[in-house]
C-alpha cells in the first residue's frame, strides 16, 4: 500500500496579516489561554482531507486545477470560541459568496473521493488557538482586517519532534 498523507485545502495568510493576528492574540488573550498556533501556521482551510492516498492526492489536485473560481476579499472581522473543539478562532461575519463556493467545490470533491466530510455547516474561521477548553473571554472590539485571497493552496500536515507544521504542496490562482 502506498504512504497516505495528511491533507488539506486552504488559504493562507500574508506575512503582515500574520503579525497583526500574532499582536492582536498577544494583546487579548493570557498565555494560558490554550497551545498557541505558530504565525507560519495559520490558515483558513476550505476543506479537510484527512489521510489521502497518493491515488486520491492526483485525482483531488486535477480537480482543484480545473476550478474555475475568482479571487475575492474577505473581512476579518468576527473572533469566538468553540470551548467542545478547544478552539479560539478569528473569522467574518459575512462570509463572501465566492469563498462558500469554493469551500463547497473542494468539500464535495472530496467527499466524491472518499474523504470524510463533517456534517456541520462550513464556517470559515483562522484557528488562532487549540486546547482552549476553559472559559475565555472575546474582546468585544474584533479587529477589522481585509483578507485579499489570490490563491489557495494544498497543504500536507506534518508532525515531527513534537510540533505540527503545514507545508504547501501546491498553490492555484484566484485570478481577479
Ligand atoms: P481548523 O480548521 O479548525 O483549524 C489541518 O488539520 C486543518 O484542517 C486544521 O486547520 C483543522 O482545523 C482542519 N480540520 C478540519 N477538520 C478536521 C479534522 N477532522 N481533523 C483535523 N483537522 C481538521
Amino acid at each position: 500500500m502506498s504512504a497516505q498523507r495528511r491533507l488539506f485545502f486552504a488559504l493562507s495568510l500574508p506575512p503582515k496579516l500574520q503579525k497583526q493576528v500574532i499582536q492582536w492574540r498577544a494583546d487579548h488573550f493570557p498565555e494560558d489561554t490554550g497551545r498557541p498556533i505558530a504565525a507560519a501556521n495559520l490558515h483558513l482551510t476550505l476543506a479537510f482531507l484527512g489521510e489521502v492516498s497518493e491515488q486520491k492526492e492526483t485525482a483531488l489536485r486535477s480537480v482543484a486545477g480545473r476550478i474555475d473560481a475568482k479571487g475575492f476579499s474577505l473581512c476579518i472581522d468576527d473572533a469566538g470560541h468553540w470551548p467542545g473543539a478547544g478552539v479560539v478562532w478569528l473569522g467574518t461575519r459575512r462570509a463572501p459568496r465566492p469563498l462558500l463556493q469554493l469551500a463547497e467545490i473542494l468539500r464535495s470533491h472530496a467527499a466524491r473521493n472518499g474523504c470524510y466530510q463533517s456534517a456541520l455547516p462550513f464556517h470559515p474561521h483562522i484557528s488562532l488557538f487549540r486546547a482552549a477548553t476553559r472559559q475565555v473571554a472575546i474582546p468585544p472590539a474584533t479587529p477589522h482586517w481585509t483578507l485579499e485571497a489570490l490563491e489557495f493552496g494544498l497543504y500536507q500536515s506534518i508532525y515531527e519532534r513534537g510540533r505540527t507544521r503545514y507545508s504547501l504542496l501546491q498553490s492555484w490562482p484566484l485570478p481577479a
